[in-house]
């Protein structure tokens, strides 16, 4: 039995949108950092860090949201959300990768500015700068999503909710995206996915 820890409201729900698209049965433990619940010890011998999300799969142990869902498209998902070919499995590790290190950097900072810090301490040209960095990963986004309707190629993959999945930041800070069509059409429709949509009301009624 799968296990997934983490309150739908954080990096656990990229992984809920993962198991949801691939309709797997498992066991969600909501826990919530801020409440001192990842503080466990049981939970600390899964994730040191005492962060969410995590995940157990019998006596697989896994951490870090992105790479966990690489493992679950990768065992779960083979013609689903994990290509069949080299070169598209390849396609979902370098998007997965620039997720983390290209784009949620600057979309999370933006987001923790301007949602998380009380506005007597925000700093704007932060948010700037931030702004910015964010403008450049999507000229690369949108230059991909020009050439090829999914990032792994013809299908929806893994490699497409790895980035989406960050990239709903921009869309709840409200960063004007028109000036990369392919990405808004692309976002839009991969936040439309039904597996998604039932991911975002289990964050409202969290
Ligand atoms: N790179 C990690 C980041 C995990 C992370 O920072 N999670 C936040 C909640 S979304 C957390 O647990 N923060 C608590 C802390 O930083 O101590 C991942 O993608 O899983």
């Amino acid at each position: 039995m799968i296990t997934l820890y983490g309150k739908a409201a954080s990096r656990a729900s990229r992984n809920l949108w993962v198991l949801e698209e691939l309709g797997l049965e498992y066991k969600h433990v909501p826990y919530d950092h801020n409440k001192g619940e990842t503080k466990n010890p049981a939970y600390m011998a899964i994730n040191p860090a005492a962060k969410i999300p995590a995940l157990t799969d019998g006596d697989v142990a896994m951490t870090e949201s992105l790479g966990m869902n690489l493992y679950l498209a990768q065992t779960y998902g083979a013609g689903k959300l994990w290509p069949a070919d080299a070169l598209g499995q390849a396609k979902c590790i370098q998007w997965t990768l620039w997720s983390a290190t290209e784009l949620e950097p600057p979309a999370v900072g933006r987001l923790m500015q301007l949602f998380m810090t009380p506005e007597d301490k925000r700093d704007m040209n932060q948010v700037q700068v931030f702004a910015e960095r964010t403008k450049r990963t999507l000229d690369t986004l949108n230059i991909a999503l020009s050439k090829s309707p999914f990032l792994a190629g013809n299908a929806f993959t893994v490699a497409d909710i790895n980035v989406a999945a960050v990239a709903e930041y921009l869309v709840r800070t409200k960063f004007d995206l028109s000036p990369w069509p392919a990405v808004q059409k692309w976002l839009t429709a991969c936040l439309e996915r039904p597996a998604n949509q039932k991911v975002m009301q289990m964050k409202v009624a969290a």
